[in-house]
């Protein structure tokens, strides 16, 4: 959705849940208006520190919001969504986003317009696609109606309020999403620790965190061959994200407990 608002790519992408971790600034400046989004993870009920630490972005976020977009997932349990979205504490108005229109009948759109237009904390719905780009401008366009007016807060270069190595952590992360069943994704960080302008390509050096040797195993793979594949995956992406040439060199670590330990979680931007 951030993406498909933004018209670039911010936000990793997977089927898995929990992907995203921070709260994720993308800052869309046009001649008309500039908003500020905010990404967040979804909402969980913590297991882990890392999982309070991603419910306090949830919370910053929720905080700082004129405006908030609550989705739902056409094919979700709407009476779950609604039992959050109703525990929110919101400052502002908020549109409940019906997202992924596509996969569905269009009937099922009506019913679940129908389920929540009486709900207290709905202003409007909007039915969307953020794959297929579907009613996304309309979105903006009443996005841009309800914001409260000011003065540009960024300037009109500027796309997001994270480095270009918080995004490069996150390009690699998400190609061990996609690459790896179940738990390795959760039990995994990236870090990039050195970022080097060079006089033909950018030099990087990212770490990836696991919690335990066995883990380091699987994403090494045989003969190097898993790390290898994520390498080249993710460099191809920095490679479009950072517009230029780039040399990706990934290391493996163990950090037992990393997602428990208050310095780790520091340490990994959490
Ligand atoms: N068919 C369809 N799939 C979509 C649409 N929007 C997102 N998806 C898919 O839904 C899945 C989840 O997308 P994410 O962007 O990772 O979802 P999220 O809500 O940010 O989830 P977390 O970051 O894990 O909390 C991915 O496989 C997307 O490709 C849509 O409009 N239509
Ligand atoms: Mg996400």
């Amino acid at each position: 959705m951030l993406n498909a608002l933004m018209g670039e790519k911010l936000a990793i992408v997977s089927p898995k849940v929990q992907t995203t971790r921070h709260r994720i600034k993308g800052i869309l400046t046009t001649d008309e208006f500039q908003i500020i989004f905010s990404d967040t993870p979804g909402i969980i009920d913590p297991k882990y520190k890392l999982h309070e630490k991603m419910m306090m972005a949830v919370k910053s976020a929720l905080e700082d919001a004129d405006l908030a977009l609550l989705l739902v997932d056409i094919n979700d349990n709407w009476q779950e969504a609604d039992d959050i979205f109703s525990s929110l504490r919101l400052k502002g108005p908020s549109l409940l986003i019906i997202n992924k229109i596509d996969s569905a009948p269009k009937v099922k759109q009506g019913q679940a317009i129908s389920f929540f237009k009486d709900k207290k904390y709905v202003k409007e719905i909007i039915p969307l696609s953020a794959l297929n780009g579907q009613h996304v401008e309309d979105l903006l366009k009443k996005i841009a109606e309800l914001l409260p007016a000011g003065e540009a807060f960024y300037g009109d270069d500027e796309i997001s309020d994270l480095p270009t190595k918080f995004f490069v952590a996150e390009i690699i992360r998400e190609k061990i999403f996609s690459t790896f069943e179940e738990e390795i994704p959760y039990q995994t960080t990236v870090i990039v620790n050195e970022f080097k302008q060079k006089s033909t390509l950018v030099k990087i050096r990212a770490e990836i965190i696991v919690q335990r040797e066995s883990q380091k195993a699987i994403i090494i793979g045989e003969g190097g061959k898993m790390i290898k594949q994520i390498g080249s995956e993710a460099r191809k992406e920095i490679e479009q994200f950072v517009d230029q040439k780039v040399f990706l060199e990934l290391f493996v670590k163990v950090r037992p407990k990393w997602r428990e330990n208050e310095l780790f979680l520091k340490e990994y931007g959490y």
